[in-house]
């Protein structure tokens, strides 16, 4: 059950952890989703606590600055900084964006584990953990390296392969087992830690999550698999050195597990942002008529339906999220978005190449947001939504609308006179729009929403399409006001009921109706359906291009990019083959290996791989046909002198004759080099 028409909110984002940029993925997936609910319901004027900020701690940032070779407080650092700007950039209208290295932070933190712990809500265990005896620390299973059971990789991580992509757990992994910290092999070593006993709340935490039978499906189905396979307890330690320390005499070495502080950190942000503000942060935490709601990624249901209800309730004093509306993850361009791969479009380099589209980009996400499976982006895509939905619809109504104003009335807003059964039946249908798009946002589905939005543009459209306003000027200049003014209130409403989604559009229109100006209330959601927003003779500001078109050439050029970047990653990640199979000193004898002059060179026709070269050998001009018409033209060789193999067999290939081969060396991007001698040598000079 939901809480009907609360009057106060608290919406979380989830934490990312500050390891790195943030890419399409995440804004479609989370962080959007969540903004347009916010602004839709500040714009229907509830009290809401926006709250989000970085992860700074766990394993995924220690990582990350052995990777860099900084520490885990200079990661945070910058990336924190990044993040907090790629969010702004686009309009994403936290409260507040801290983070869990903040003092309060971590303050609240042991505050809330010390309170679970004197009433006994954790049980102590000791187990047996894998240890660096070298580094002398535990090992995060991440830090441990062995080879995969699924695939044979020699270098699986203890808790995912990354070359087949399979879960792992350390005990799975095959020898040898090395620590990535030293190198040495991990040994087993006993530590105590504290458990939340997730087995024993089960009945608990079963009600609740079966209280929530609104919630999404895939949100609700995973919690039911997890409550059916039976919890586990869980431990709230970790043995780690960053992190927030266990406050409790004799755990150096132990923070709280990363699970533990980040959503708490949800708690510290909103004390923050009270204190800032001079509120009552109880209010967004405490009071039953408060609805809470966390907007989270598909991989963090099992955190937030399961685990932090789970210590709320241990807690006691505070409420439990209404609602989890998880996204599934966004593809991009048939493939999985992947840091480690670069495949991805980063928000920070978006804007360099599109600037002031940061709209289009709101735009395509939520039209596409992967909110019931997962969903897929593409450039082609991108550029279609943008060219003939905000541009040929959205923006050309408006526009429309607008500059026939100017032209037919001054740039004042007509008076409307007798209204015919269209204009009516027009306006009625106007006035259902703003209900029909907020119902879809409070129930969590944006692309609904967003596509309403746009049968209000088709609406204006089709009326101006159907009235011909540019035509009946010639015969009847007061029917042309009737519909201008309709056109503008059409407009006027707009602006309201897309700023949750466009909102640098929706300023942009503002300011095009000089709405301003106006005394009258009219950016509430409230007056949106109204018809009268903007008064007889009131005067429009300068008309601004909403979107312009996207030529294909810039289109390619991202698709070009992203694949580029790409490549380029695979190069900086490529390792040196390892060494063949060992031969003996009479295997090499064998191969008679000499120098050559090509003379002749020219394309193998019908074949797009191999060149036919004549190779002046000393003795003789013999035919090579070699595959590597891809990498050089026939001209650039003639004259060439190259190391070729003089005693191979000869084979045939598309019906000629091949006598030897041309010796040729691979660099890391596949390029192809010959390899000449260092000086110029007799043809028929001997390689040994
Ligand atoms: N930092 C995982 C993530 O970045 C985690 C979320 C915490 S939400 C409280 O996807
Ligand atoms: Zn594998």
């Amino acid at each position: 059950m939901s809480l009907e028409n609360p009057q106060r909110y608290t919406v979380t984002a989830a934490l990312i952890y500050a390891n790195g940029p943030i890419h399409i993925g995440h804004l479609a997936g989370c962080y959007l989703p969540a903004d347009i609910y916010v602004r839709y319901l500040r714009a229907t004027g509830k009290d809401v606590a926006f709250i989000s900020g970085t992860d700074e701690h766990g394993v995924p940032i220690t990582i990350k600055a052995k990777k860099e070779g900084v520490t885990p407080q200079e990661v945070v650092d910058k990336y924190y900084t990044q993040i907090k700007q790629s969010f702004e950039d686009f309009g994403i209208s936290f409260d507040i964006y801290s983070r869990t290295s903040n003092q309060i932070h971590h303050e609240t933190s042991q505050e809330f584990f010390l309170n679970l712990y004197n009433k006994r809500h954790f049980t102590e265990e000791t187990t047996e953990q894998y240890y660096d005896d070298v580094a002398k620390q535990f090992l995060a299973d991440r830090y441990i390296v062995g080879v995969c059971p699924v695939c044979g990789n020699e270098n699986a991580y203890g808790d995912q392969c990354e070359r087949c992509g399979s879960t792992l757990s350390p005990t799975e992994l095959k020898e040898p087992l090395r620590s990535m910290l030293s190198g040495s092999k991990p040994i087993l070593k006993a530590t105590k830690n504290w458990y939340l006993p997730l087995d024993r709340m089960q009945p608990e935490i079963e009600t609740y999550v079966n209280s929530h039978t609104e919630w999404k499906t895939n949100v609700f189905g995973q919690c039911q698999s997890w409550l059916k396979e039976g919890l586990r307890p869980r431990a709230m330690t970790r043995d780690l050195d960053w992190g927030i320390k266990v406050p409790l005499p004799d755990t150096d070495g132990k923070v709280l597990y990363v699970w533990f502080d980040a959503p708490i950190g949800y708690i510290s942000m909103t004390k923050e942002w009270a204190a800032e503000q001079g509120r009552d942060w109880e209010l967004y935490w405490k009071d039953k008529d408060t609805k809470l709601v966390h907007f989270i990624g598909k991989d963090n249901i099992v955190f937030h339906c399961i685990i932090f209800p789970a210590m709320l309730m241990n807690e006691g004093s505070l409420i439990l999220a209404d609602n989890v509306p998880a996204n599934e993850f966004m593809n991009l361009e048939g493939g999985k978005i992947s840091t480690s791969r670069n495949w991805a479009v980063w928000l920070h380099e978006y804007l360099d190449e599109m600037p002031g589209k940061e709209d289009v980009l709101r735009y395509v996400l939520a039209a596409n947001a992967p909110e019931t499976k997962d969903s897929e982006f593409t450039w082609k895509d991108f550029q279609n939504r943008n060219n003939s939905e905000l541009v040929g619809i959205f923006g050309n109504f408006v526009n429309r609308a607008v500059v026939l104003t100017q032209k037919f009335c001054d740039g004042e807003v007509p008076a409307k006179c007798d209204l015919t059964e269209y204009d009516q039946q027009v306006l009625n249908e106007l006035a259902q729009f703003p209900d029909r798009i907020g119902q879809a946002i409070s129930q969590y589905r944006f692309r609904e929403a967003l596509a309403h939005l746009m049968d209000l543009s088709r609406l204006g459209n089709k009326y101006l399409a159907d009235t011909e306003p540019w035509k009946v000027i010639k015969t009847d200049p007061m029917r042309v006001n009737t519909i201008l003014n309709i056109a503008l209130q059409i407009t006027a409403n707009l602006s309201i009921v897309c700023e949750p989604f466009l909102p640098f559009t929706a300023v942009k229109l503002r300011n095009m109706l000089n709405t301003d100006k106006l005394n009258l209330p009219h950016t509430g959601w409230i007056n949106a359906g109204r018809f009268d927003l903007l008064p007889e003779g009131h005067e429009l500001g300068e008309v601004a291009l909403l979107f312009e078109k996207l030529e294909d050439s810039v289109i390619e050029k991202q698709i070009q990019k992203l694949h580029e970047s790409k490549r380029m990653n695979e190069l900086a990640t490529k390792e040196v083959p390892a060494i063949k199979q060992e031969i003996t000193y009479d295997d090499f004898a064998k191969l008679d290996i000499r120098i050559g002059t090509i003379v002749e060179a020219e394309r193998v026709p019908k074949s797009d791989k191999l060149l036919k070269l004549k190779v002046d050998d000393g003795l003789q001009q013999r035919q090579i046909l070699s595959g590597i018409a891809k990498h050089f033209g026939p001209e650039e060789l003639i004259g060439k002198q190259v190391t070729f193999l003089a005693n191979l067999a000869p084979r045939k290939m598309m019906g000629l004759e091949s006598q030897g081969m041309i010796l040729m060396a691979e660099d890391r991007d596949g390029s192809l080099a010959l390899l000449p001698p260092h000086k110029p040598v007799w043809n028929g000079g001997t390689v040994s």
